[in-house]
């Protein structure tokens, strides 16, 4: 489950430990019987199999085995919190469903017909294959780690069940919220009648009696949906400086849902970002999910220390990169009062996969999974897509006003954004709420000398373009720096001109109000992949942009990193 979500009625069994492995290399998933599996190995769940020395580096099918044993008869949904890249269930040898795409949520609902103990099979494969997974691509810079990385537990659902709790900001002022649950039914009844309850922080405020009709469960079948406005006067507000959360309760019948909301509107105008009206400027880095001993699959430990790390360096923003981050990441997000730009999958799409229907659906999956999910996290102030993709291309505009589109379907409540990596010819700035460009002056383009007149340069453009009022992020800028090499002479990868190089970029973005923000690339190194020409520009294999080692240990830039950060923000250093 979400990491700020709870049930207390529902019975909910975390699947969470040791199940039987077996790594079956290049099989044809469609070819593999569950019964004529061996297992042979044990495997971590959540964990990324690839991480471990055992399967460092190794590309293939793997099958994961566990039992469960079901509470009761009766529909049951597992929940997957994230599967690289692609996954396939079975449960006692049948065939359940299919999932392409990592890092996000998705589930699979069961009919448990026999009490007693059940097998769960799980094949998952990490290899590229852009027929079944077209979010993943081999080129992408960084480690595309395999395995099962969040957890996987099996609710049990019962007759009527709460399909999903959102609750938006609809103004701050008059803390008006909208709550919306969604519902389920085995069969539809528009005749049903059940209790229907809504708490915040202990209080009633919604308490009535609906029958199936009214939940929009009757013929024909469908999902239904309980749909109300809530005033929660005097109710403290989340700010970055002042991040107060409250505690939403809902009960539909047998079922309840529990989570933590905070009340905040998020506005793009004028070329600022407000939060609650108010004028914040984002100071942060962007961050992968990854570490060397444990892949994409963090433990909650390590997503703390990450927090703690966050906020020691003063930030007050985080852009999640490139993928949406795991939701106990946010949830200490929510908690802390850190900002964060939660991305679709994507990394430099070309115009001919933006034009391709397998690939457009399942950005828009990913995208259904990502809001579903993640929509409640007070912390989440931008939705992001497409990083670095041909924007600038006018075939990819269709896929990009379908995934924008998507978006705001999904949520009109919060602005949408996509880094360009080049601001000078992109089409797409008019579809969003919030510009954002990607530049390495000093490291890729021009010199350091140069950098303030070519992000001058790049300010200008957009305002001569007409988009004076959209707010500008500076969405990256880094220069490489290999852990503890150090020079006198401030030569290239060394830490020394990593420190230089970020002064002097958050000096120029400090003094130019125009920037809303800026997320220095990248917070810890991180293991990465792809083509060859780009192997040799990696040494050791890694990302070396980290202010942090890929083990979170501090390189020369981290204490300059601070020194501006603190200052704008105000936040605490210890
Ligand atoms: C791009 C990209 C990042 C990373 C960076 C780099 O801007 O968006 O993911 O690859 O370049 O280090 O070169």
């Amino acid at each position: 489950m979400n990491a700020h979500e709870r049930h207390h009625t529902r019975s909910v069994t975390d699947l969470a430990g040791f199940w039987d492995f077996a790594f079956l290399g290049d099989a044809d998933p469609d070819a593999v019987l569950p019964a004529n599996i061996a297992y042979d190995d044990v495997m971590a769940v959540p964990g990324c199999f690839d991480a471990a020395p055992a399967y460092a580096g190794r590309r293939g099918l793997a099958a994961y085995r566990t039992t469960f044993r079901a509470a009761d008869l009766g529909r049951h949904r597992l929940y997957v919190g994230g599967g690289q890249n692609w996954c396939r269930l079975f449960v006692d040898d049948e065939f359940i469903g299919d999932h392409a795409g990592g890092h996000t949520r998705f589930s699979w609902d069961l009919e448990v017909a026999r009490a007693g103990d059940h097998t769960l099979t799980l094949l998952v494969d990490n290899r590229f294959d852009a027929g079944r997974v077209p979010q993943h691509l081999e080129y992408f810079d960084w480690y595309q780690y395999g395995g099962i990385g969040r957890s996987v537990e099996l609710h049990r659902l019962g007759r009527l069940w709460i399909d999903s709790v959102r609750i938006d900001t609809l103004d701050h002022e008059r803390r008006r919220m909208r709550l919306r649950v969604r519902c389920g039914c085995t069969e539809p009844d528009s005749v049903l009648r059940t209790g229907f309850k809504a708490m915040v922080d202990g209080s009633v405020l919604v308490e009535e009696e609906l029958t199936g009709e009214q939940m929009g469960l009757g013929e024909p079948a469908g999902g239904g949906l309980v749909e109300r406005e809530l005033a929660l006067e005097d109710a403290a507000l989340w700010s970055p400086r002042d991040p107060r959360l409250h505690t939403l309760s809902v009960t539909l019948g047998d079922d309840d849902w529990t989570g933590r909301f905070g009340i905040r509107t998020v506005q793009a105008e004028s070329g600022r970002i407000l939060i609650n009206g108010e004028l914040v400027r984002l100071f942060g880095v962007n961050r992968h999910e990854s570490h060397p001993e444990l892949g994409c699959s963090l433990p909650r430990s390590l997503l703390l220390s990450d927090v703690q790390l966050l906020e020691r360096l003063g930030a007050n923003f985080v852009r999640g990169s490139h993928y949406p981050q795991d939701p106990a990441f946010l949830e200490l997000c929510d908690q802390r009062g850190i900002c964060v730009w939660c991305e679709a999958l994507g990394w430099q799409q070309t115009a001919r996969q933006l034009t391709e229907p397998s690939f457009l659906d399942a950005q828009l999956r990913c995208v259904d999974e990502m809001i579903g999910s993640l929509a409640n996290h007070p912390s989440v102030v931008l939705w992001g897509l497409l990083n670095e993709s041909e924007s600038h291309d006018p075939e990819s505009r269709p896929g990009y006003e379908a995934i924008i589109g998507r978006i705001r379907e999904n949520d009109p409540t919060r602005p949408v954004t996509y880094a360009s990596n080049h601001p000078f010819e992109d089409l797409c700035f008019d579809l969003v709420d919030v510009i954002s460009f990607n530049c390495y002056p000093g490291w890729y383009t021009a010199s350091l000398a140069e950098m303030p007149q070519y992000i001058d340069g790049i300010l200008e453009h957009i305002d001569q373009s007409g988009f004076r009022d959209k707010p500008v992020i500076l969405s990256e800028i880094g220069a490489g720096a290999v852990p503890g090499f150090r020079d006198w002479n401030a030569s290239y990868w060394s830490e020394e001109y990593q420190a230089r190089l970020l002064d002097q970029v958050l000096r120029c973005c400090r003094s130019r109000p125009r920037l809303s923000g800026v997320a220095v690339w990248q917070f810890t190194d991180c293991r990465t992949g792809g083509p060859a020409e780009r192997a040799l520009r990696r040494p050791r294999g890694f990302n070396n942009k980290g202010i942090l080692d890929e083990y979170r240990r501090p390189k020369l830039a981290f204490e300059t990193v601070r020194e501006h950060f603190t200052r704008e923000t105000g936040r605490p250093t210890e």
